[in-house]
């Protein structure tokens, strides 16, 4: 059986992320999607929002849970035996640092392999940044994220649609 981990930010969640969560559940046989404990990091959304928003997006797929981690990578993934690395391809700058990535994650564990999907072409201009850019002032950020999140993404700037 192929447990893999699909991990990120996903602060928040964008239509780039679910595209993503599809396609991977696709080829593996089971898909956990790790959401960053990234505490340094100064997120939009907390912790447990992050969660509770994919959970909401991800329900009705049979072979796809979420949950939280922190620390490194390699060792979360020793704990809940998955063995392969979900990544996505933007853009040649997404590459230099995806490698380097994958490249580390392998030597700290050979068991471990990363693969790639390469953006799909609407969203390969997407990312959180981009989202939460946008939303800060006031811009229609429909077409980057799930309709049902707009609201809560104006709220954290405290914008009223
Ligand atoms: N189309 C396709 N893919 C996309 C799109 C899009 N529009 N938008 C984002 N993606 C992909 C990204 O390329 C990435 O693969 C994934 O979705 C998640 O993206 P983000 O931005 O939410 O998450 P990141 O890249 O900030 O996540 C970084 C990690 C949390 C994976 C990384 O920091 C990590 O593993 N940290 C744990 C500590 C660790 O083990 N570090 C060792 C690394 S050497």
């Amino acid at each position: 059986m192929k447990r893999a981990i699909y991990p990120g930010s996903f602060d928040p969640l964008t239509l780039g992320h679910l595209d993503m969560i599809k396609r991977s559940a696709k080829i593996v046989d089971e898909l956990v999607i790790g959401v960053l404990n990234n505490s340094a990091k100064n997120s939009l959304f907390s912790l447990d929002e992050r969660v509770s928003m994919i959970k909401e997006m991800t329900e009705s797929m049979p072979n796809v849970t979420v949950a939280s981690f922190d620390g490194l990578l390699v060792d979360y993934m020793k704990e809940i035996n998955a063995t392969i690395i979900v990544r996505g391809l933007r853009a040649v700058t997404d590459f230099e640092y995806e490698l380097q990535i994958a490249q580390t994650n392998h030597v700290e564990n050979p068991e471990v392999e990363t693969i790639f999907l390469t953006t799909s072409l609407q969203y390969s201009y997407l990312s959180s940044t981009i989202v939460k850019e946008f939303a800060s002032y006031g811009g229609d950020i429909s077409k980057f994220v799930p309709a049902r999140f707009i609201d809560r993404i104006y709220e954290k700037y405290h914008i009223s649609k």
